[in-house]
């Protein structure tokens, strides 16, 4: 599924992050940038150890909830990848949303600063932190369309979505917004 915001495209696809050709993909990261499952496991695996000694090397401290960083892309086809981490759901009461959205960004402003053209999301905090799939995908689907519409930079936000459930949902949410 492809929708057109301003002069660039969101796109959906079900997969696996760690293939795509696009200049930078992002990672659902943990505060400590230590590693994990889901997500953050896949990409460390396919990028080999280099991101992980430099997330060390340049973020010692971690990164707080509602951010994200920047490494090298490893062995993957992308050039970047951006570390954002967040929130767990608490049930909703906690500022998730603020914070989800303000991951997206971070992504979406690194994406700016490192002049990247491509960039693929999978969708934050929708395992291992069981934020609500439809609720998340609102969430970013919106951040980046309202980025799209003032941004010259990118020509593609694509989701690539691990199952078709997540898959569905962001759909449903992205077909809402065409009117
Ligand atoms: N490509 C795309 N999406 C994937 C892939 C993949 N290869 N593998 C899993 N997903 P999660 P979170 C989907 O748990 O909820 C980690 O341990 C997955 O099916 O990876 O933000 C970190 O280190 C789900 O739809 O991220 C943190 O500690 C989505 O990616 C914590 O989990 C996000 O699920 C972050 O939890």
């Amino acid at each position: 599924m492809i929708v057109q915001f301003g002069s660039a495209r969101i796109e959906l696809v079900l997969g696996d992050i760690t293939v795509q050709q696009v200049d930078a993909i992002a990672n659902a990261a943990n505060a400590q940038l230590a590693g994990g499952g889901g997500v953050d496991g896949a990409i460390h695996l396919a990028a080999g150890p280099k991101i992980m000694e430099e997330l060390q090397r340049r973020y010692p401290d971690g990164c707080p909830t509602g951010s994200a960083v920047v490494t090298s892309g490893g062995n993957l086809p992308s050039r970047y990848v951006f570390h954002a981490v967040g929130p767990i759901w608490q049930g909703g009461g906690k500022k998730e949303s603020g914070l989800l959205e303000a991951a997206y960004q971070a992504c979406l402003s690194l994406a700016e600063k490192h002049t990247c053209r491509t960039l693929a999301f999978p969708s934050i905090s929708t395992g291992v932190y069981r934020y609500p799939v439809d609720l998340a995908a609102e969430v970013a689907l919106r951040t980046v369309a309202v980025k799209l519409e003032t941004s010259d930079q990118l020509d593609l936000v694509r989701f690539v979505l691990f199952d078709q459930g997540t898959f569905g949902s962001y759909a449903r949410v992205l077909e809402t917004m065409l009117v």
